[in-house]
């Protein structure tokens, strides 16, 4: 069974899975484990602008319902990722889309990320991490917390490139629904929803944190009704396409978050216990009729044929998925 291919904020995905930020580094780390042009995409890691080693040891610890983590945005920094990490994914990907996350701590960093990655090839948008739990932002909370800082984020960015900008909004914020229309406002021509939610695990014997920060970013089959009730609030309040994502362990949890309004999904806690799940959720889903829309067949947009993004392949409709 294949999907036909559908545009999705003027980008062209073959399937609605791909992979989230954090869960598949910047791809080549995964090929040879995951075929990843099987997937809708993959969002890199977030980039910020100097390379960062992350929190202390140990940056993830296990619960019953899914996992906490502090990886405290280790990455090798803009320039290492753009002139060493996306020169793979510009040769390798075809069929699949990437994403940029990019992490800044100011709004002027963000705009640097933007600015100094927007030459770079291989990828087809920016992802605006402004959720990241694990990060004290310089001078307060978490910029999608920020009305101001998030909506000057956005709308400076905006003005830094042409590609699309989708803005990932935290779960832990009461105005939810505000954020995201503020986010719409200022440029976001998408939103991902949501980030972790945080949270703190502890060892019952001695009470000392199981995360090296103390704290982190709780993911798992325990986010999957929050991004679901997130993605529901939010589709019926603005008018751009939703990426869902938190808990997704099968092509059933992939199709909740699609009825809910999201029109793509990304899979992430679930690829660390296997790593090809994603690969399974997009075939599985290709399987089922009726899809909620823009993968359905008489669906809201359509399938489109349109050209993707910078990734220079136009997408087969008679490629499997
Ligand atoms: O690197 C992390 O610790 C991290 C990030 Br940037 C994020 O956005 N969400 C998360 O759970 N962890």
């Amino acid at each position: 069974m294949t999907l036909r291919p559908a545009e999705v904020f003027r980008v062209a995905f073959q399937n609605p899975v791909l992979l989230a930020a954090g869960t598949c580094g910047f791809g080549r780390e995964l090929s040879g484990v995951v075929d990843l042009e099987a997937l809708g995409g993959m969002v890199t890691k977030s980039i910020t602008m100097a390379p960062r080693a992350g929190n202390p040891a140990p940056r993830v610890a296990e619960f019953d319902a899914g996992m906490v983590n502090s990886i405290g945005l280790a990455n090798p920094g803009m320039e290492r990722a753009r002139d060493d990490k996306l020169p793979w994914l510009a040769d390798h990907l075809r069929r699949a889309r990437v994403l940029v996350s990019v992490a800044g701590h100011t709004v002027e960093e963000y705009v640097e990320l933007v600015r100094g990655m927007e030459a770079a090839d291989g990828f087809a948008a920016f992802e605006i991490n402004l959720s990241c739990p694990n990060d004290q932002r310089l001078g307060g909370r978490a910029f999608s917390l920020d009305r101001d800082a998030l909506t000057a984020v956005i709308g400076r960015c905006r003005a830094e490139t042409s590609r699309p900008l989708i803005a990932k909004l935290a779960p832990n914020d009461p105005d939810l629904v505000d954020t995201a229309r503020a986010a719409v406002d200022a440029g976001a021509d998408g939103l991902t929803l949501i980030n972790t939610l945080p949270g703190r695990l502890l060892d019952p014997g001695d009470g000392h944190p199981r995360i090296g920060a103390g704290q982190g970013g709780m993911s798992g089959p325990a986010l999957r009704p929050v991004g679901v009730h997130a993605v529901n609030a939010v589709a019926g309040a603005v008018d751009v396409p939703l990426i869902g994502v938190g808990g997704i362990l099968n092509a059933d949890h992939a199709l909740e978050y699609l009825h809910a309004g999201a029109s793509l999904v990304q899979v992430g806690t679930a690829s660390f216990a296997a790593p090809r799940a994603a690969e399974r959720i997009a075939r599985d889903l290709a399987r089922r009729r009726d899809l909620p829309a823009p993968w359905g067949a008489s669906g809201r947009g359509g399938p489109s044929h349109a050209s993707p993004g910078s990734n220079p392949a136009a997408v087969p409709s008679t490629e499997p998925v």
